[in-house]
């Protein structure tokens, strides 16, 4: 490391920015190097297994030194937050449910799973018909046409509906809110897939999660018109914590009013 810093210095002006995380693990990933350099010259037989165990640390590496967690929310640095503002498409017709609101993410980087809280209202108040509301992520965050320049599901390795990291499946109305929470979730906000700058949208209908029989059903759902969209994006911890804290003053209230009527 030093003599790399003095070459810097002397041929090519000062030292650029590096991030911590770089410092970290570049000694990391040249020992991985050698080693599986080593590996691969040396005469002793790998099995199948055994190799592909060296190439999945090797690419896990490359894809912890490239994709470097994109930002620091707040002052732990181990927690990515995220958040998408929900707005009705602006291609909707006026006499559609009007749903605005929240979508809020959190994982642990680099290995956590993320954890999604939707925070939605405006659907209609008579459920008496009510069947689930499809969410999915799709893959442009444009709105320049409303939800429907956002092109089709996030799919990035290619598989079909409903196994798309963004599908959420189905969410049922109560009081004409979607209020939910949903953890291990596939999707990602870090990695070479991550889902910052994609779309989160809104569906009129239920998603028949890939029974419905026809073509459409293994591509989106059949869940109908794009009621309400956002892009998601990179924020700091305030709003999760507040949601979380919300939703813990709820569950509380929710309980003593159980509690007196009981
Ligand atoms: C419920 O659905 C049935 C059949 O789809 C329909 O005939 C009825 O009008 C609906 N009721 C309400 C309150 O929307
Ligand atoms: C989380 O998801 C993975 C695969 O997506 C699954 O194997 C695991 O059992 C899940 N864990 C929990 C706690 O649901
Ligand atoms: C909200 O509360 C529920 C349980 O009542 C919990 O499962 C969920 O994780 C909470 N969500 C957040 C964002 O704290
Ligand atoms: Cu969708
Ligand atoms: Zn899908």
């Amino acid at each position: 490391m030093g003599h790399i810093s003095t070459r810097w210095k002397s041929e090519l002006g000062p030292e650029p920015c590096r991030s911590p995380a770089v410092h970290r693990m570049l000694p990391v990933l040249s020992a991985t190097i050698i080693l599986s350099a080593f590996v691969s010259c040396a005469t002793v037989e790998l099995n199948g297994e055994q190799m592909n165990d060296i190439q999945k640390k090797v690419s896990d590496l490359w894809h912890r030194l490239i994709y470097l967690k994109p930002v620091t929310s707040g002052s732990d640095d181990h927690i990515v937050y995220a958040t998408c503002q929900v707005q009705p498409s602006s291609t909707l017709e006026a006499n559609k449910p009007q749903v605005t609101g929240q979508v809020l993410f959190k994982q642990l980087y680099p290995d956590g799973k993320m954890e999604v809280f939707f925070d939605l209202q405006g659907f209609p108040a008579d459920t008496r018909n009510a069947t689930g509301r499809a969410i999915h992520i799709h893959n442009f965050g444009d709105l320049s046409n409303g939800c429907d320049s956002t092109s089709s599901h996030y799919n990035p390795h290619g598989v079909a509906h409903p196994l798309h990291p963004g599908d959420f499946g189905n969410f049922l109305v109560k009081d004409g809110k979607i209020r939910k929470s949903r953890s291990n979730v596939s999707a990602s906000l870090f990695g070479p897939h991550s889902v910052l700058g994609r779309a989160i949208v809104v569906h009129e209908q239920e998603d028949d999660l890939g029974k419905g029989g026809n073509k459409g059903s293994l591509e989106h759902g059949n869940a109908g018109k794009r009621l309400a969209c956002c892009v998601i994006g990179i924020c700091g911890p305030e709003l999760w914590n507040k949601a979380a804290m919300d939703n813990a003053s709820r569950k509380k209230k929710r309980r003593e009013s159980e509690c007196k009527t009981a």
